[in-house]
């Protein structure tokens, strides 16, 4: 399932450890033999629950059969995103902008095929015949399927060019950061073990996506001041603007990533012990929150804002949404950092969290970057500056071409500051046949 691009091998990191002094080795390998393993984080044999109404209590080596379903539901859903993410990059082998790139492409995806392999596991060590059948389902499903679609939004969405894998590497694997780490508070301790293990790889899927974007922005601004205009579409460059509208586009899909403000699930699942806080055991109060109240934001059917207060353990993907948003603020200040040293007066922002949203409280409004609440007409009639449009999407697909050669890289994105382990750019991090 992974890039179609055939090579004769690729410079990968594999884990090959969970210890503290190094856990992964790097080598060129050739895909098809690259080495899933089962990594869980050491054990630690006095872990306690955390939170919920199991506080304190030993942690579970097994499935309690009072939450095996909802135990179940996290892992699939989990589990789903990682091939879903394989199968939506699966064209960007074809038109990398260096071999470096591509590398992190294959690096990228092999190790979110190894977090499937590990939700897997867990199926199937755990959950008996039902995870089996629930593990085989994972792979009917496929991204932006009519028939057997993926089981969230942003996962079925097309990664289309190499704009949208930085994008989708930087906001999307965002949330899959904040949704690992709260999964990794789990009382279920196989669980939170394999989740503590995957964050690590996680970090560098994020690192492909922050420098990512950093390089495109370097690129533009370069080319806006050599060529002295913001109209650097006819010297090969990706507007600012349309930088923007990729920013607003992965940002929001992202978003509805939390599920709805106001959720029992995730209520019920903090209660039972499953899914905690982010930084649960940093948390100043009693774990348990049913005592706490926390303010919700939402728009009223006369346009306006309004406040409403509710049982904090209600607003728990509130919680972590605001999380991850501060999370994303920083990528947004690198940005446009960049800007402000090339002189460079434009700045990107992320839009109010009410922006074309599908999913809780916003969805069915429309609601615009700067949080005004607006009507289907002024919508309609402004979105295609906010979002991209067909035409932006093809004139950045117009952009992608290979560009395989050792040190080259294509005309629209700078080139990295380092390589890979200490290799410089210009390495062969690829074999191509
Ligand atoms: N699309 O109470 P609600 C990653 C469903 S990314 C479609 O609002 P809840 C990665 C929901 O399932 C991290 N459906 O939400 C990144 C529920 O359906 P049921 C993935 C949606 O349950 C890049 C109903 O709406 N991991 O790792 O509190 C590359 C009402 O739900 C959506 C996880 O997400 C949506 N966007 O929260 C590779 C962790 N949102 O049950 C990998 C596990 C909600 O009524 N999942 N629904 O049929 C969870 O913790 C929760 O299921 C969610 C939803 C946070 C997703």
């Amino acid at each position: 399932m992974g890039p179609t691009l055939e090579t004769q091998g690729v410079y990968l990191r594999t884990a090959v450890s969970v210890g503290r002094d190094g856990w992964a080795h790097f080598d060129h390998v050739n895909v098809p033999d690259y080495r899933w393993g089962i990594f869980l984080a050491e054990r630690d044999a006095d872990r306690t629950i955390a939170f919920g109404e199991h506080r304190g209590e030993p942690v579970w080596q097994q499935v309690p059969g009072e939450y095996r379903s909802e135990l179940q539901r996290l892992i699939v859903i989990q589990g789903d995103t990682e091939p879903a993410s394989v199968e939506q990059q699966k064209l960007l082998g074809l038109t990398a902008p260096s071999l470096y790139d591509l590398r992190n492409l294959f690096q990228v995806n092999v190790e979110e095929g190894r977090h499937l392999w590990a939700m897997v596991y867990l199926l199937h060590a755990y959950f008996g015949r039902e995870g089996r059948d629930e593990a085989e389902g994972l792979l009917l499903r496929n991204s932006g399927s009519p028939d057997a679609p993926r089981i969230l939004g942003a996962f079925n969405e097309e990664t289309a060019d190499w704009l949208a894998f930085y994008m989708f590497t930087y906001f999307t694997d965002r949330d899959g950061k904040y949704q690992l780490g709260t999964l990794k508070e789990s009382a279920f301790d196989p669980l939170s073990r394999t989740c503590e293990f995957m964050l690590k790889e996680e970090a560098h899927h994020m690192f492909v996506g922050t420098t990512g974007v950093d390089r495109v922005v370097q690129r533009s601004a370069d080319l806006m001041r050599e060529h002295d205009t913001v109209d650097i579409a006819a010297h090969g460059g990706i507007p600012l603007e349309i930088i923007q509208k990729y920013i607003n586009f992965h940002y929001t899909v992202s978003l509805d990533l939390f599920g709805s403000e106001t959720s029992t699930n995730a209520a019920n699942y903090y209660t039972a012990g499953l899914k905690g806080r982010w930084m649960e055991t940093r948390r100043r109060d009693d774990h348990k929150l049913t005592e706490d109240a926390a303010t919700l934001e939402k728009p009223r059917p006369d346009g306006t804002w309004g406040a409403e207060e509710l049982q904090a353990i209600l607003l728990l993907n509130l919680d972590l949404r605001s999380e991850y948003i501060a999370d994303c603020q920083t990528g947004v200040n690198r940005w446009n950092k960049i800007l402000s040293e090339s002189d460079i007066s434009y700045r990107f922002a992320l839009p109010h969290p009410g922006f074309n949203r599908e999913v809780g409280i916003n969805s069915g409004h429309h609601v615009t970057p700067d949080g005004t609440i607006v009507d289907e007409q002024t919508w309609q009639a402004s979105k295609r500056k906010w979002l991209p449009t067909t035409e932006d999407l093809t004139f950045v697909r117009s952009l992608m071409h290979p560009v395989y050669e050792r040190g080259k890289i294509a005309s629209w994105v700078a080139p990295p500051r380092q390589g890979i382990n200490g290799k410089p750019f210009d390495y062969e991090y690829v074999y191509l046949t």
